[in-house]
């Protein structure tokens, strides 16, 4: 026997859900590390998550830990996968026991896109007519959007994006509202009508990157991962991904946020709102970029004050009805 063949590198597997937008990203991530480490060998292993098979109850009331993660991170734990790739803003804020956020990629535009009916293409969102059906899962998407344009009518989509895309296509919508970024991966940023600005619609915690989860402590999976790693956006996630912890909101509770960074400065924009849009509090910090967690703490902190509290607790309990 000679040492080579124990010497030889395993094989690295990658956890993906199955969905065209996950095989998307997923294939993005092994193609950048195929890259960065030629000699290494790397095979995805692809699985259904709950997310994929219920698709006909509001997200809002399946619950929030882990819809679109479980069954990639069990894979995990028992061995079978290395690491999985996530939508981070479809992975939880706490993490099973033994599994850890192992890195962030860079950020696509984390804004939401209005795409419209044909019918509607010269309008934009204060221009579509009174009663106009906007389809959306989204609780933060639906609640800031009634704050601002109470005229609309507001309507449930589920089902992935081609999917939605025809439903709007058959009229049974006016116009739906999509992230920009998974559009953009899938080739259809055509359809993008409008990007929302932030003013009108804080995107969600760590919308537009990709989160990768891994065993913790795997220092060889670490390792590979600093490769794809993109620090600024991990520096804003980290920032969101606090504050969202910090208010005990899931990934289905109307919460948004924004960031940015200049030079080593951190700002991070967050808001609450009630479901019907009535009651939004609002509010920014700014600090360190080495601060990031803590200003995300400090932030919710803020918003509590405001009332945040109040509006939450009404939104937990509507949810669990
Ligand atoms: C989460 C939400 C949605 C997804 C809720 C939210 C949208 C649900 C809906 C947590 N996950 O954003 O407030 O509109 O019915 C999801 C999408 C992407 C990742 C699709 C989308 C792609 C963008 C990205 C579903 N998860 O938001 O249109 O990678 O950030």
């Amino acid at each position: 026997m000679t040492s080579s063949v124990s010497a030889e590198a395993r094989t690295i597997r990658i956890g993906s859900r199955k969905s065209q937008l996950a095989l998307v990203q997923t294939h993005w991530v092994r193609d950048r590390l195929q890259e960065s480490y030629p000699d290494r060998k790397f095979e995805i292993h692809t699985m259904s998550t709950q997310g994929d098979k219920i698709l006909d109850v509001a997200l809002a009331k399946i619950g929030d830990k882990g819809l679109f993660t479980k069954e990639l991170e069990v894979g995990m734990l028992a061995g079978e996968t290395d690491f999985a790739v996530h939508s981070l803003k479809d992975l939880p804020t706490n993490l099973p026991e033994g599994l850890m956020l192992g890195c962030v990629t860079e950020r696509e535009n984390p804004a939401d896109a209005l795409v419209v009916h044909e019918k509607h293409k010269d309008k934009q969102l204060e221009t579509l007519p009174e009663g106009a059906v906007v389809g959306t899962s989204s609780l933060r998407r639906l609640a800031q959007l009634r704050h601002h344009y109470p005229h609309l009518e507001f309507k449930d989509i589920r089902g992935n994006l081609n999917t939605r895309l025809a439903k709007l296509d058959e009229g049974n919508y006016d116009a739906i509202i999509l992230a920009v970024a998974g559009l953009q991966r899938l080739g259809m940023g055509d359809r993008i009508h409008q990007a929302i600005p932030a003013e009108v619609s804080l995107h969600a915690v760590g919308q537009g990157a990709l989160g990768i989860e891994c065993r913790e402590g795997d220092t060889e999976i670490l390792e590979l991962l600093k490769a794809i790693e993109d620090v600024p956006t991990t520096q804003r996630c980290l920032a969101e991904r606090a504050f969202l912890r910090s208010l005990e909101g899931g990934c289905q509770v109307p919460i948004g946020v924004n960031t940015s960074i200049e030079g080593d400065r951190l700002t991070l924009t967050g808001m609450v709102a009630s479901i019907d849009g009535q009651q939004l509090v609002k509010d920014t910090v700014s600090g360190n970029t080495a601060d990031a967690e803590t200003l995300g703490v400090t932030l919710a902190n803020r918003l509590r004050e405001q009332g945040a509290t109040e509006i939450l607790e009404v939104i937990f309990r509507e949810i669990a009805r």
